[in-house]
Parts: C-alpha cells; sequence; structure tokens
C-alpha cells in the first residue's frame, strides 16, 4: 500500500500491551532502565486507561499474599495454585511472584486505589488471598502510574501489533498499524516484552445475536500474546489448560464475592448443593479431589454434572445467603435494616465495579439479591494464563528459585534470546490476577533492562522482510478494495471472506469438535482431528481476508491470532492423553487422570517459517 506512511521507532526496550502486566513493567523498566540510559517504549492497540481485562474495573484484588504480616507463606500460595491445576504448575514462576504480588498491593493503595477496610483498619478479605476494594477506576490508577514512569513520548495507544521482527535466533521488535491513521509501524528493540493478554472469542459464545460479542473475558484480547511469541519460535507451556468460569449466567457477573464473602450456596432446581451431593465424584480426581478448597475445574465438574442429568438451572442462592448474614441482628430491627441495606449495597457493589452489565440485567429482570436467586452458568472457553487457566510461553524462572531446567538467565525470558513474556503471556503460573500480573510484569521490566544492559548490541533488519510484513499486515484492505467489485453485497464475494465469518467459522468448529459449551466441554481423538483437518483449510482462507477499514483490519488481525491460539490448544488436548481437568474439558475417549504418565507440562513449538509444530512432555519439577 503506498499511502501507509512507515514509522519507524527505536527504542532499547518495547513493552507490547498496556494491561497490568505491561503496567508493572513500565513501571520498573522506567526505573532500571533510566539507570543505565535506556530507552523504554510501550505499544497498545486501546487507550491504556481501559484496556485489557480490567477495563470495566475490578471489585477484588484477588492475590495477596500478606507475607510481612505472617497471614501466610509463600510456600502456602505454591500449595495452593499447585492443588488448583491439579499438581501442573511452574512453583518457581508462582513462588516469584508470590513473594513480590504484595507490593504491586501496596503501590495500587498509594497510587489511589481505595481497598476495604475493617474497623481496625485492615484489609477486608474475600477469602484468604483475596482483598475486596472500590474498584471501578482501578485500571486508571494503574495506568497512570505507568504513564508517569514512561512519559506519553515513549507511549503509542491505539496501535494494532502484528507480529515479531527476528535477528536470527533473537527478537529484535515487532510491527503494526495505528487503528486510527494511515500509518505501519516498525519498533526496532534490542528487547521485547509480549504482554498483550490472552484471547476470547476463540471459542463460540453462549451469546448470540442479541449479544454477540458479550463474554466474561474483554473482547478487546485476541490472542496476540500466543500468536506473537508463537511466531517468534518460543516454546508454549499448558495451551490444553483453557478456564471456563462459572458466571451469573448471561451477563457474567463474578462470583467470587458470593461464594467467599457472602458464604453462598449454589444449589440446583431440586434445592441440592452439588458440592455435597455429588462429593463422591472427588474421589475419581484424587489425590486433587481431596484437597481444599476444591480445584476450581472440580468445582464446575460437579455443577455440570447435575446440568447433564437434566437438574438445571443452577441458583447462587442470594437471598439465603443475605438473609443469613443478617440473622445476628434479628432482634434489632433499626440495625437489621441498617445491615440489609449494607448488604444490598455491597451486593450491587460487586457487580458495578466489574461487570456493569450484570447489575444491568438484574434491573431489566426485576432481580433484588434479598428476595430472587440468580441463575449461574458455565461459560464459553478462554485462554487467560493469569486466572485459573495455564496456557502462555514457558519462561525462565527466578535463579535462587528455579530448578537448573527452568533456568536459563533471565527472569520470564522465553525460550527465545531478548523475548519476554509475563501475565497471561506466560503460562504454568496460574493465580496471578490483576496484581500477580502486575507484580510479574515488574519482574519482567526489572529483567529486560538486565539482559539489555548484558546484551547491548544493534540487532540487524532485514529491509525486505520488513517490507513483506507491511504487505502482508495491510493485505486485507487491498484484498477488498481489489475485489469488491465483484458482488453486489460487501459481505459476500467470491475473492475475500470477511473479520466476522472468519470469526463465526474458527468457533463454530472449535465449539462442536474441541469441546465447546454446544459439545458440553467433551472432545476425543477423533473429534480434534476433525478440527485440525477444518482449522488447517481456515488457514489457508486467512490469506483472503478481506477488510473495508482500519477497524476491520484489526478484526482481520484479531481472528488469525484466535486461529493460532485455537490449533496450539487443540494439538496440546490431542498430545495429552488423559482427562485432567474436567470441567475445562473432558475427553470421552480417554476419561480418567493417568498421574503416571501425564503428570507433566504439555510443550509445543511451532517453526516460524515452515509453521510445523513440535509437541512435547516436560517434567513437572517438585521445589517445595
Ligand atoms: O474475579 C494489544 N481478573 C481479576 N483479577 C483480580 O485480581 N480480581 C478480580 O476481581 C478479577 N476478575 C476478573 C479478571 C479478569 C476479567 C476479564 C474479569 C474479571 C471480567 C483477572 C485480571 O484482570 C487479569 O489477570 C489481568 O488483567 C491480566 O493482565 P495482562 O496484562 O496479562 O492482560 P490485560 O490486563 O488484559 O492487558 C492486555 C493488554 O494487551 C493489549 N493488547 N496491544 C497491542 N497489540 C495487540 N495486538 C494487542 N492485543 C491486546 C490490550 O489492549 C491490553 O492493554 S474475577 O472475575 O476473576
Ligand atoms: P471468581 O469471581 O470466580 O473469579 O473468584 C474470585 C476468586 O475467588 C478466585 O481466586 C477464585 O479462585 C476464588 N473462588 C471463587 N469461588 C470459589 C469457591 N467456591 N471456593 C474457593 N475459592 C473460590
Amino acid at each position: 500500500m503506498t499511502d501507509f506512511e512507515t514509522v519507524v521507532v527505536e527504542t532499547d526496550v518495547l513493552i507490547l500491551g498496556g494491561g497490568m502486566a505491561a503496567c508493572g513493567a513500565a513501571v520498573e523498566a522506567a526505573y532500571w532502565g533510566k539507570k543505565e540510559g535506556l530507552k523504554v517504549t510501550l505499544v497498545d492497540k486501546a487507550a491504556m486507561d481501559r484496556s485489557g481485562a480490567v477495563a470495566m474495573g475490578l471489585s477484588a484484588i484477588n492475590q495477596y499474599v500478606g507475607l510481612k504480616d505472617g497471614q501466610n507463606t509463600m510456600k502456602d500460595y505454591v500449595d495452593y495454585v499447585r492443588n488448583d491445576l491439579m499438581g501442573i504448575t511452574r512453583e518457581d514462576l508462582v513462588a516469584n511472584i508470590a513473594r513480590h504480588v504484595d507490593s504491586s498491593v501496596h503501590l495500587f493503595e498509594k497510587w489511589g486505589l481505595p481497598i476495604w477496610k475493617d474497623k481496625d483498619g485492615g484489609y477486608v478479605h474475600e477469602g484468604r488471598w483475596q482483598l475486596m476494594i472500590n474498584g471501578e477506576s482501578y485500571k486508571i490508577i494503574v495506568a497512570e502510574a505507568a504513564k508517569n514512569a514512561l512519559g506519553t513520548d515513549n507511549i503509542y495507544e491505539r496501535v494494532f501489533i502484528t507480529g515479531p521482527l527476528l535477528d536470527g535466533d533473537r527478537c529484535s521488535g515487532a510491527v503494526g498499524f495505528s487503528t486510527r491513521e494511515n500509518k505501519f509501524y516498525v519498533f526496532k528493540a534490542k528487547a521485547t516484552l509480549a504482554s498483550m493478554g490472552g484471547a476470547v472469542g476463540v471459542f463460540k459464545p453462549r451469546s448470540s445475536g442479541e449479544g454477540a460479542g458479550r463474554a466474561w473475558y474483554p473482547p478487546f484480547n485476541s490472542g496476540a500474546s500466543a500468536y506473537f511469541t508463537l511466531k517468534a519460535g518460543a516454546e508454549m507451556t499448558c495451551q490444553e489448560v483453557r478456564f471456563i468460569p462459572v458466571r451469573f449466567k448471561d451477563a457474567y457477573g463474578p462470583v467470587g464475592a458470593w461464594f467467599l464473602l457472602f458464604k453462598s450456596r449454589a444449589t440446583n432446581s431440586l434445592g441440592e448443593n452439588y458440592m455435597e451431593t455429588r462429593r463422591p465424584e472427588l474421589e475419581n480426581w484424587a489425590p486433587y479431589g481431596k484437597v481444599k478448597p476444591v480445584p476450581a475445574n472440580l468445582r464446575n465438574w460437579l455443577m455440570m454434572l447435575d446440568v447433564m442429568e437434566g437438574k438445571g438451572p443452577i441458583y447462587m442462592r442470594t437471598e439465603e445467603a443475605i438473609a443469613k448474614l443478617a440473622e445476628a441482628y434479628k432482634d434489632d430491627p433499626k440495625g437489621y435494616k441498617k445491615k440489609m441495606k449494607e448488604l444490598e449495597n455491597e451486593a450491587w457493589e460487586d457487580f458495578l465495579d466489574m461487570t456493569i452489565s450484570q447489575a444491568m440485567l438484574w434491573a431489566a429482570t426485576n432481580t433484588q439479591p434479598e428476595e430472587k436467586s440468580s441463575e449461574i452458568a458455565a461459560a464459553e472457553p478462554y485462554f487467560i494464563g493469569s486466572h485459573s487457566g495455564a496456557s502462555g510461553a514457558w519462561v525462565s524462572g527466578p535463579k535462587d528459585i528455579a530448578p537448573d531446567e527452568y533456568f536459563w538467565g533471565y527472569d520470564n525470558m522465553t525460550t527465545v534470546k531478548g523475548l519476554f513474556a509475563a501475565g497471561d503471556a506466560s503460562g504454568a503460573s496460574s493465580h496471578k490476577f490483576s496484581s500477580g500480573s502486575h507484580a510479574e510484569g515488574r519482574i519482567a521490566g526489572k529483567a529486560i533492562c538486565k539482559f539489555v544492559k548484558e546484551n547491548n548490541t544493534a540487532c540487524a533488519y532485514d529491509e525486505g522482510a520488513i517490507e513483506e510484513a507491511k504487505k502482508a499486515a495491510l493485505k486485507p484492505l487491498s484484498q477488498y478494495a481489489d475485489n469488491q467489485h465483484l458482488s453486489s453485497q460487501a459481505d459476500i464475494n467470491p475473492a475475500y471472506i470477511q473479520p466476522k465469518m472468519f470469526m463465526m467459522r474458527l468457533q463454530k468448529m472449535m465449539d462442536e469438535y474441541a469441546g465447546g459449551v454446544t459439545a458440553q466441554f467433551t472432545t476425543s481423538k477423533a473429534n480434534l482431528e476433525k478440527c485440525l483437518e477444518l482449522l488447517g483449510m481456515l488457514k489457508e482462507d486467512s490469506a483472503n481476508l478481506g477488510a473495508k477499514d482500519l477497524h476491520d483490519l484489526m478484526r482481520a488481525w484479531e481472528n488469525t491470532h484466535r486461529m493460532y491460539q485455537a490449533e496450539a490448544h487443540v494439538r496440546s488436548i490431542l498430545f495429552r492423553e488423559e482427562t485432567r481437568w474436567p470441567g475445562y474439558y473432558f475427553r470421552s475417549d480417554m476419561p480418567k487422570m493417568d498421574d503416571a504418565n501425564w503428570k507433566c507440562f504439555v510443550n509445543c513449538t511451532m517453526d516460524p517459517k515452515s509453521e510445523e509444530w513440535t509437541m512435547k512432555k516436560v517434567d513437572v519439577k517438585t521445589v517445595f
């Protein structure tokens, strides 16, 4: 495209994404980079104030260890995560985040985030590891600190990163395009941090036309981290470990505060609590079925068994929980009224702070939580390594904790020189959430400066390859413009496929063959092989994506990114010949857990040029 200006930005450190991990990295890299005179640049596809998963705000900080107060130890947190992930976790990475996360939380508070306090001035805990916050403006507060640290001249907003630049075995930057102006960006960097979140929209959502696009995970995160790291040749891990959140049905309101703070039960239509009636099922998943709390996927699974037996709908018993909490005030009518008001406020604020649409649905359906239960359901699968899933890049652990096999020089560096990953982008270190992702970003931000200091050589750039990357990035625009005349209707054309159609095709095959909602999260070898066949054809057609404008161009690339995330996922489920995380996915042909053969990581690599995949098992090492 001749009318697209090429803008070249040269920097030492490049941070991709503007979410929790990127903001943490920005603060730390600005500090360590200043000492070395390094330039640090950040690129976000959106506006940092409201980008990523925390866009709408959050009502809780889900990782706070309380190390200094002696509330918990690093090992306690590692034990919790290992159990929740059915034994498969990188203990060194989890511990590294656990020992740094509290300081991120203290920074948030210093920057202005209101954290709930009890009458003695202590934090109000939602559960053992979670703190309640007034978090509607959480992201704005965290982004402000990052912006102040970097300076706005070093921040590029509304620039969509399409893929990596490589100098032999080293990552040498990234390319992308502006979503507002006809500009193609080339970021030349000595080291790059991938922190562009996880992926939504790979599977068909429960919502259909009336609410298309509604999902639990933010629609902005579409697999850019997975694509970027795969295309750089980085080893990936836990690509099979998707996350299925159970949420208030149809608007995806969070359940954590109800289960943990309000101590609510969820029951089926017969009033039975599946966590009690289905308890014997947990024996089948021992030893993890026997731990406390019951792992998230097994909690899902017990609920799904009820649903599959036709015992749904499943209800969060909000009215019962509120009545129980107010019971102690029964003999004092004034106190009772005050307590009920307080509980009602807390219930609504939980949603208003992080999932406004759920509060709207309550209003629209005349739901008063103190009077009426609300339905909950398992959502479609997402890729979010920072929550209770685990997918992401395989990164180096910290020197003082990591076993030799897990350490190769710099914290959070992927297997590609100069390419780092944090937050949803780094794998096998679940349960970092917003605070832990910020802490991990800070860890990576410091390490990336160390890398540049010790490898402070300019990378080589193949200008021909950059021109090719520009052509490829913008191709959907010409594919549309050159062929639009071939049909009278813009969305049907023999020469191009529109991003929306492409996405629906991807979502349908993943839903039906790779264990989405329609298949009740169940799949098998035969289904996965069929899915790979269809994905292969979809990949062929991705060369003919058509985009009518810059917005559509972004949509086209989002779906290309999703497609690679999908392939990594399908290949990994196929490779792992067992069912380890029922409630996330179930292999009907391999319905049992097989600790003897599969208590290991499944890692994969894609050759960036030939796009051939290599799958392997990697040992799970116990550190604690
Ligand atoms: O309870 C490109 N999470 C919660 N964490 C908590 O601590 N408490 C909660 O209450 C949480 N809840 C919750 C959470 C997530 C979601 C979606 C909901 C509710 C509805 C989890 C955290 O939010 C999550 O762990 C972190 O945000 C992860 O951080 P990070 O940095 O890995 O991802 P990000 O913040 O989403 O940021 C991604 C950034 O990348 C940008 N981006 N930039 C350039 N080019 C591209 N191609 C790009 N693609 C993406 C994005 O714009 C963004 O800046 S609860 O319900 O669980
Ligand atoms: P959620 O709102 O489901 O994202 O949950 C927020 C936090 O509470 C996460 O750390 C969850 O793992 C945890 N959580 C949610 N429900 C339960 C439960 N029933 N038992 C234990 N922990 C839970």
